[in-house]
C-alpha cells in the first residue's frame, strides 16, 4: 500500500485542488482522514508521524534499562509509569498515522529494515541512575518543546494525539527534574553523576530539533502544510533559553563555554552540536543503533505467534458469521 503510494507521487496533482487545499491550510482548517490532499502531505505525514511513534517504542530501552535497579519502590513504579506511557504514546501516533493508509505492520517492517528513522537520542546509553533524571529533564523537555505547538498541527488526528501525549510529557518532564534536585542536591557524589549525565545529554537532547534551518530538507514545505508549526533551530533556541536557567538552579553546568545571555536577542548564544556527530547517528553509527534495532528485531520475531494467533482466531471467528439473514 505505502509503496503504491510512493509510485502514485509522480502523478500530477489538479493545481486547483492543491490551491484549494493550501487555502484551507492558511485558514486553519483541520485536514481529516476522509479529505482530498495531496501525496506530498500525506507522505511527510507518515514519514513525520511514523518516525515520532518509533521514537516512542524505542526511546522505552534506554529508560528501561533501569526499571529492575531504580534505587527505591517509588522511584520503581514512576518509572514504569513513564516508560508504559511511551508505549501508550507510539500506539495513539501509529493508530493516527494508519487513518493515512499505511499499517502499523507496514511501519513497523520499515523501521526494522532502515527505511525509517527513529529519533537519534536513544542511540546513546544510559549508564546511571542520574540518566533517568537527565532523560526526564532534557529528552523529555525537548520532545515538549517540539509536540506542544504540534498540537496545532494542520491533520486533526495528529494534532488531537499530541493533546494527551503532551500531559503525559509534562509529567515526564517534572519526574526527571525531580530526580535531578535530588542528585544535584544531595552528596559530593551524587551531584557528580548529575553532572556527568548533563555533560553527556546536553548536545543529543540539542540534536532532537534535527539539522539546523540551512540543512534541513523538509522545513520549508513542512511549515507551508503546518505539518510543522516552528523551524528546529526556532525550538533549539527556545530549549536552550528555557533549560539553562533551571541547570542554574540546580546548581550544574551547561557543558558549553559559550553560553551566555545575549540582551540583544533575548535568548542566549549557545555553540551548537558537532553536526558530523548527528549525521553518524541518523545514518546509523551512533553508539546504541546496532542494539536498539536489534531488541525492536527481537520483539517482533517473538510477538509473531501472538499476531498469529490473534489472526487465526479471527478468521475463525468470521467463517462462522452467517452468509446472510435467513
Ligand atoms: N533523529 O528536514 P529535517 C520523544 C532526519 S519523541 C533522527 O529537518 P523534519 C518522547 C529527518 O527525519 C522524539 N532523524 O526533518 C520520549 C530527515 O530525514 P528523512 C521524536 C532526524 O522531519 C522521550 C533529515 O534528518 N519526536 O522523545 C532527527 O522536517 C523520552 C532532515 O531533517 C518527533 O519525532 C533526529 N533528531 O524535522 C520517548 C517529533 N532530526 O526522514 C521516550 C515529530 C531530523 O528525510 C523517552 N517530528 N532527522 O530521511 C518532528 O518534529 C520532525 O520530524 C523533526 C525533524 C523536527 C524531528
Amino acid at each position: 500500500m505505502y509503496a503504491q503510494m510512493i509510485e502514485s507521487e509522480v502523478e500530477c496533482e489538479d493545481p486547483q485542488k492543491l490551491k484549494e487545499f493550501q487555502n484551507r491550510i492558511d485558514a486553519g482548517d483541520k485536514i481529516e482522514p476522509q479529505d482530498w490532499m495531496p501525496n506530498g502531505y500525506r507522505k511527510t505525514l507518515i514519514r513525520q508521524i511514523g518516525q515520532h511513534a518509533h521514537s516512542e517504542i524505542v526511546g522505552q530501552l534506554p529508560e528501561g534499562n533501569w526499571i529492575t535497579r531504580a534505587p527505591t519502590l517509588e522511584r520503581k513504579a514512576i518509572l514504569l509509569a513513564k516508560v508504559q506511557d511511551e508505549a501508550g504514546h507510539g500506539l495513539y501516533l501509529y493508530c493516527a498515522a494508519e487513518t493515512l493508509g499505511v499499517s502499523r505492520d507496514e511501519l513497523t517492517e520499515m523501521l526494522l529494515d532502515e527505511r525509517m528513522k527513529y529519533s537519534s537520542i536513544f542511540n546513546y546509553p544510559t549508564l546511571t541512575w542520574a540518566d533517568m533524571g537527565a532523560i526526564g529533564w532534557l529528552v523529555d523537555g525537548a520532545a515538549i518543546m517540539n509536540q506542544v505547538p504540534l498540537q496545532r498541527t494542520s491533520y486533526g488526528p495528529y494534532a488531537r494525539a499530541m493533546i494527551r501525549i503532551c500531559k503525559e510529557e509534562s509529567f515526564h518532564q517534572r519526574q526527571g527534574f525531580d530526580i535531578m534536585i535530588k542528585m544535584a542536591k544531595g552528596s559530593a557524589e551524587q551531584k557528580h553523576m548529575a553532572q556527568d549525565a548533563l555533560n553527556r545529554f546536553w548536545y543529543p537532547a540539542l540534536m532532537m530539533f534535527g539539522p539546523s534551518d540551512t540543512d534541513s530538507v523538509h522545513s520549508v514545505q513542512s511549515m507551508a502544510w503546518k505539518i510543522k508549526m516552528n523551524t528546529n533551530d526556532e525550538l533549539r533556541q527556545k530549549f536552550v533559553d528555557q533549560t539553562a536557567p533551571q541547570a542554574d538552579l540546580l546548581g550544574l553546568t551547561i557543558p558549553d563555554a559559550n553560553l551566555e545571555w545575549d540582551e540583544h536577542k533575548g535568548g542566549y548564544n549557545f555553540t551548537e552540536p558537532d553536526w558530523s556527530e548527528f549525521y553518524a547517528v541518523i545514518n546509523g553509527n551512533g553508539p546504541c543503533n546496532v542494539e536498539r534495532l536489534a531488541a525492536r528485531k527481537k520483539a517482533w520475531e517473538d510477538g509473531q505467534w501472538v499476531r498469529d494467533g490473534l489472526l487465526a482466531n479471527a478468521e475463525k471467528h468470521a467463517a462462522k458469521i452467517p452468509v446472510a439473514a435467513e
